[in-house]
């Protein structure tokens, strides 16, 4: 993926969380969601390291990630809405999207319930010899469950082709990293299994490529996994109407400065791939592809009440 189609995914997915918080406020989507505003550059960056035929699992805040594997963003702003036309049928909403046909095995709600998931891929993959390779996206307060030290000590021992990418991006709710973890370095806690931990700039498109990439291929290549930690900075409140009484305004204005989009459009500009009307029309195109999902979603139907007991594993 080259650094401008990076880019244009970036925009969609921070015009995509943008119209989500929009619409909640206008009561046209209901329920809650938890967007990933100032992350972008994770989800891209990780995706852009993968191939087609390797496996990502996400977390409540996932939609980016889907979308830089590939999702359809109107397919997955239908699942917001409830339509039919959505990934799962409309049933899922923010955090059941999921699509297999892209390697993408899904959210889930439980915190850190996607890294035990993630590895039992892992394990799928290195006895079938299929040569995938399993990302696997959790927060910095997942990094605090049981599920997480379990995970990783049986992928270290087993040498499972799987990547642990933390999105370390401040809070865990309203619990800042400094008050939530007694070593503030997630990646530090590698050692202790014996694996390689890297911390990047996670507001840096190209570090997390870099190091996804450098990971995928010795996981590939039957070295076993790496615990990748992004530094991010989640711009978002926690989930929809969270007032932020828990940080500064000056503290996330200092934050904006570091804007993952700001910081990648400056280095297209110095690069020259890019310069102001370029920039412009790629905001255009991207805000046009978000307002055609809308658009897409409104005229989707509702579920049919008659197919209520459709894939049901207990019907
Ligand atoms: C087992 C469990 N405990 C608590 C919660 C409530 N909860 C939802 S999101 C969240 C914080 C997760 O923080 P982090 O892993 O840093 O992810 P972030 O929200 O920052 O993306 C918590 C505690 C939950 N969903 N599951
Ligand atoms: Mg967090």
């Amino acid at each position: 993926m080259d650094t401008i189609t990076a880019y244009g995914l970036m925009l969609s997915i921070r015009f995509f969380e943008e119209a989500i918080e929009r619409l909640f406020l206008e009561g046209r989507i209901m329920g809650t969601a938890h967007t990933c505003i100032g992350q972008e550059a994770v989800a891209v960056g990780v995706a852009a390291a993968l191939e087609p035929r390797d496996a990502l699992t996400t977390t409540h805040r996932g939609h980016g990630h889907f979308l830089a594997r590939g999702a359809e963003p109107g397919k997955a702003l239908a699942e917001l809405y409830g339509r039919a036309t959505g990934y799962s049928r409309g049933r899922g909403g923010s955090q059941m999207m999921m699509d297999p046909a892209l390697g993408f095995y899904g959210a889930n709600g439980i915190t850190g319930g996607s890294i035990p998931f993630a590895t039992g891929l892992a394990l799928d993959a290195q006895m079938s010899r299929s040569g995938r390779v399993t990302a696997c996206l959790f927060g910095d307060g997942a990094s605090n469950q049981g599920t997480f030290h379990e995970s990783i000590n049986i992928a270290a021992l087993w040498r499972l082709p799987v990547l642990y990418v933390v999105e370390n991006n401040g809070y865990a709710m309203s619990t800042s990293t400094a008050r939530g973890l007694a070593d503030a370095r997630v990646a530090s806690r590698a050692a202790a299994y014996g694996i390689p931990g890297v911390t990047v700039d996670g507001n840096d498109f190209g570090a997390v490529r870099a190091a996804v990439a450098a990971a995928a291929a010795a996981a590939r290549d039957g070295r076993g996994p790496a615990l990748i930690e992004c530094l991010t900075y989640r711009l978002s409140g926690h989930s929809r109407g969270d007032p932020r009484v828990y940080r500064s305004r000056e503290e996330e204005a200092a934050a904006w400065k570091n804007d993952p989009l700001l910081r990648l459009e400056q280095a297209l500009k110095a690069q020259g791939a890019l310069d102001d009307e370029g920039i412009a029309a790629r905001r255009r195109e991207a805000l046009a592809r978000i307002e055609e999902a809308i658009r897409f979603c409104e005229a989707s139907p509702l579920p049919e009440p008659a197919s209520l007991r459709d894939a049901l594993f207990a019907p």
